[in-house]
């Protein structure tokens, strides 16, 4: 069966030529962040790594195609649908089979990223064990995808929103490697830090490209997760984060917000908590990741 993928262009060129690519997903434009900044973004986010000689593949399904690499006129209309999918690996399949249209999470970009050959993907934040998943089972299928599919997923940290240390039991016991770059503590997305320690750290993009090819060496199956600090200039401190985080998870539970709306959700109720600044420092953070995305990239070819 000739799988449904379209390919952009560049994305094209660059297979052929043997160039880097990094990966991007589609939720973060749909469910992440409101318009017209999630447009603004996944632009911004494109020509920075083009500026970097490394070709963009934003990962979205529309009208039953998989697209890897999206045209501006596709960016443009995806980023300003109302009501579209929100596809992980349970309903990615469905999706295609039946012509629909749907962005791509961290696990459902993974899963097309490895389709297209592509092994670096860079995002903002991955999905993980929500707080009170002893009671609600509410566990990312992002998690799992990791422990499965061999591609490097670049974010900045899981989200205070979670519970980082259960959060961090599974990635274990289902043994993905989380490599934070450049510090001991595991970053926690719009804050540096989480107080608790990364199990493994790297300093060079080189280090983390020798781990993924030896564990293709060793046949091991699955991701890593790199968790790459927000920069200092663009971080908004766990002091001032937690309040915001426990008022936006308290009000989520009082309506009885379930299943895939809780994280946007409760992305969006700090953003308006934080008069917006969520949203300041989550561009930020997505773009340092682009760029480190790109230079694991890079290191992957040489
Ligand atoms: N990071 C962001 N914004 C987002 C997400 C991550 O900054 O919207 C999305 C990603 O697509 C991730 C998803 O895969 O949230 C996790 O959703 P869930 O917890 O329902 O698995
Ligand atoms: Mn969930």
């Amino acid at each position: 069966m000739k799988l449904p993928i379209t390919y952009s262009d560049e994305v094209i060129q660059a297979m052929a030529a043997d160039a880097p690519i990094v990966a991007l997903e589609s939720t973060i434009i749909t469910h992440g962040m409101p318009y017209p900044q999630n447009v603004e973004t996944a632009r911004m986010i494109e020509s920075e790594l083009r500026s970097l000689n490394v070709t963009p593949a934003t990962i979205a399904i529309m009208d039953g195609q998989i697209h890897i690499g999206l045209s501006d006129a596709r960016l443009e209309a995806l980023a300003q649908s109302k009501d579209v999918m929100k596809l992980s690996r349970a309903d990615l399949a469905f999706a295609v089979a039946n012509n629909k249209t749907g962005a791509t999470t961290v696990a459902a970009t993974m899963i097309c990223a490895h389709l297209g050959g592509i092994n670096v993907f860079a995002t903002g934040g991955i999905g993980g064990v929500h707080r009170g998943a002893e009671d609600t089972f509410d566990i990312s299928a992002d998690l799992e995808e990791l422990a499965k599919t061999p591609v490097i997923v670049v974010g900045a940290g899981a989200k205070a929103i979670l519970d980082l240390p259960k959060t961090l039991e599974i990635l274990e016991t289902r043994g993905v490697p989380v490599i934070t770059y450049g510090q001991d503590q595991l970053p926690a997305f719009w804050s540096r830090s989480s107080g608790l320690q990364s199990p493994l750290r790297a300093d060079t993009p080189a280090e983390i490209a020798a781990a993924f090819t030896m564990r293709e060496s060793l046949n091991l199956d699955g991701g890593m997760f790199v968790a790459n600090p927000v920069p200092v200039k663009d971080e908004i401190r766990v002091k001032e984060m937690t309040p915001i985080v426990k008022q936006a998870i308290s009000e989520a539970n009082a309506q009885k917000i379930s299943a895939k709306s809780v994280t946007p959700f409760l992305l969006q109720r700090i953003f308006e908590l934080t008069d917006g600044r969520s949203l300041d420092c989550n561009i930020a953070l997505v773009k340092n990741n682009a760029v480190l995305a790109a230079k694991i990239a890079k290191a992957l070819k040489s």
